[in-house]
């Protein structure tokens, strides 16, 4: 199967999945049992399967043919070139394809200029009307390959500007810019360029991120600590004809090397090997020619041979415009599009299903809480009924005063619950303060103070380590906060089940352990990042501020994450009080309608008996058909491909893949 069907199954897979889950959110909430805890869990994982997004980038060094790639196997469609290739420099920005279904149809360019501020690309984002922007016509695809022409265009500036910009750098003097005759020099036009088109990929969640060569892309710290490190498969791409040059090796240090703990994937591929197609010679020697460049290039990468993948990115492309299948499989572009499907979507299918499946298992765990103390409930009525029988009005006086009495009892501890919420929420508080993006700010603002100091370079490690060093012992404080809140609760759900015979459980302990990882990760990419070649732009002040803004952005994502955890593990387990609460109020209500009725017409007590009997059946079915449904959430559709996780998965889900085929 080609990427783009395989990427096809991939979102009909999510779309299957959200809608499973929103059939489990409509049967829980006809059974009252969708609580606030339930619907926020179902509400998070719904948003991760529909917004999943799969993104791609294409990063090597200038004329290495990343353009016309991402023209092969994403646009061939299209009948054309998009994305401009030509010899020499040609993408000047890099440029961001995706789609996002409340903007129209266009390409956003952010101009150059905007790198003397000290916003983030991030801000910037949320800045549209500081973009030029040219409206798209997909069905025009010529129309289409115009504007995105765009993203080739540069300006003249004067060293100073260059200087300013970011391009100009008297400790790397290799890396500038040439001087033109006029005594200008050419630096790219737009910083950074978005495409917004309702291409089919695209509007199923794939992001394609093309990027201009080396040096161009290290100027903008926030695409090698931000982006990249975010993207879930990176392409490095080298020529056939040229091999592994010293610019292509500094790009694989920098951007791709330092993946080893990570869950993404990096392709290595070896382009144009139409190059070495030589009407005078043997397929044989040229296939010798091409493998012997695999072997070189693997060995100077420090991978096998079988890891670089060697294409055509020209022929493939005119293969699939001319729909002419012998060239494309000599183009052998379709051995990198099943390495894409396999490596990234296989990847991406395991990570979303183990993030369901144990979403649905805390889910399932939650709910069954609660279908047992509804079932207890009815119990107790139907023993207290049972006893009735054949019993006098005195003594069914009695019993009706019990209950009132019981339920007095109950509704005078609803102070002291109320008094023990209190104190958690203001724990939790505590909590979220800590988490929040306030006092993230207020450390990030000493770490860009710090950052600007003159002659940072040599203590630029220690910089990091006592500003990650802060983040980690807030995290931390967080970690020991939220476990006085868990011992607590914990405590007083204990409490309560003593006393009101409740079935409270805290959910599963929660462990910030993940995030403090993420910044683990994130100190390690810009350490990487800083201390093979640009450390020396730090000598520019807004330099250093773009960096504390890259890292900035970065940690915000992390401390989000932690904080929606914080507050679903919090919803969980106040849902549940309010659940066992509510149930119980519930109860006396009808446990004092039910001896009143006796007392009214003496008969009705066989009809009450057989109605709580027919209501705990059907308690029973419904606890089936919950564990069935929970299961079923991930008794996924065989992938093409099966990832481990999901074979793990059906593994004790067969009756539920059974029934689906
Ligand atoms: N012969 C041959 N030429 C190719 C192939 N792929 C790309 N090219 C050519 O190589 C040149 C550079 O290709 P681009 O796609 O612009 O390269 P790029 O990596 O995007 O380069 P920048 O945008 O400058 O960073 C263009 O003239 C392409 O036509 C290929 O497979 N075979
Ligand atoms: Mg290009």
């Amino acid at each position: 199967m080609s990427f783009n069907q395989e990427f096809d199954e991939h979102s009909a897979w999510r779309q299957a999945q959200a809608a499973r889950l929103q059939g489990l959110a409509e049967w829980l909430e006809a059974r009252d049992l969708l609580d606030p805890g339930a619907r926020e869990r179902l509400e998070q994982l719904r948003h991760q399967l529909r917004s999943d997004k799969v993104m791609v980038a294409f990063v090597a060094e200038f004329s290495r043919g990343k353009s016309e790639l991402i023209n092969a196997v994403f646009f061939a469609g299209y009948g054309r070139r998009i994305m401009p290739a030509s010899a020499g420099r040609t993408t000047m920005c890099p440029t961001e394809l995706g789609y996002d279904a409340d903007v129209p149809p266009c390409l956003r360019l952010l101009p150059i200029e905007t790198r003397l501020q000290p916003q983030s690309l991030l801000e910037w984002r949320g800045a549209p009307d500081q973009w030029e922007r040219i409206d798209l016509d997909v069905n025009d695809p010529g129309q289409l390959a115009r504007a995105i022409e765009k993203v080739a265009e540069v300006r003249r500036v004067t060293q100073d500007e260059a200087r300013a910009l970011g391009f100009w750098h008297d400790e790397a003097p290799e890396d500038n810019p040439l001087v033109g005759p006029d005594g200008l020099y050419e630096v790219p036009r737009w910083r950074h360029a978005l495409i917004n088109m309702a291409h089919p990929l695209l509007k199923q969640g794939l992001v394609i991120l093309d990027t201009p060569g080396l040096n161009a892309i290290g100027a903008e710290p926030e695409l090698t600590v931000s982006l990249l490190p975010q993207a879930h498969a990176v392409v490095f791409i080298l020529a056939a004809d040229a091999g592994v040059s010293k610019s292509d090796l500094a790009m694989w240090r920098e951007h791709l090397a330092p993946a080893a703990e990570r869950r993404d994937s990096r392709l290595v591929v070896l382009n144009k090997i139409d190059t070495l197609w030589d009407e005078l010679s043997t397929p044989a020697y040229i296939e010798a020619q091409i493998q012997r460049q695999r072997e070189a290039s693997a060995q100077v990468l420090g991978l096998s041979p079988a890891q670089v993948i060697a294409v055509s990115a020209q022929k493939g492309l005119l293969a699939k415009v001319r729909d002419d299948g012998r060239l494309l499989t000599e183009s052998r572009l379709p051995d990198l599009e099943r390495a894409l499907a396999q490596d990234v979507l296989a990847q991406r299918r395991t990570i979303l299903v183990e993030s369901v499946q144990a979403g649905l298992e805390a889910l399932h765990a939650q709910v069954e809480q609660h279908l047992h103390a509804r079932g207890r409930e009815l119990d107790e009525q139907l023993q207290e009924l049972e006893a009735l029988r054949g019993k006098n009005s005195t003594v069914i006086r009695q019993m009706r005063l019990r209950i009132e009495q019981e339920q007095a009892e109950f509704d005078a501890s609803g102070a002291r619950i109320q008094a023990v919420r209190s104190v958690h929420l203001k724990l939790l508080k505590e909590v979220f303060a800590l988490l929040g993006s306030t006092r993230l700010k207020a450390e990030m603002a000493q770490f860009a103070a710090a950052l600007k100091q003159p002659g940072i370079k040599l203590g630029i490690r220690r910089v990091y380590a006592e500003a990650f060093d802060r983040l980690r012992a807030g995290l931390q404080q967080a970690q020991a906060q939220l476990g006085e809140v868990q011992d607590m609760l914990g405590s007083t759900f204990r409490e309560l089940n003593t006393e009101f015979g409740f079935t409270l459980q805290l959910p599963e302990r929660l462990d910030l352990q993940r995030h403090t990882e993420a910044l683990d990760l994130i100190e390690r990419n810009h350490l990487q990042y800083l201390g093979l070649t640009n450390l020396f732009r730090l000598s520019q002040p807004e330099f250093a501020e773009r960096l504390a803004k890259a890292v900035l952005s970065r940690l915000k994502a992390v401390y989000e994450a932690a904080a929606d955890e914080v507050e679903l593990w919090n919803k969980s387990a106040a849902a549940q009080l309010d659940g066992q609460l509510r149930e119980r109020r519930k109860t006396f209500a009808r446990r004092i309608e039910a001896v009143h009725r006796i007392q009214q017409a003496a008969g009705g007590l066989d009809e009450r008996i057989a109605e709580l009997r027919q209501q705990l059946e059907q308690l029973a079915q419904d606890r089936e058909a919950l564990e069935r449904l929970s299961r079923e959430g991930v008794a996924v559709t065989e992938p093409a491909e099966a990832p481990a996780a999901a074979v793990d998965t059906r593994a004790d889900t067969e009756m539920a893949t059974d029934g689906e085929r």
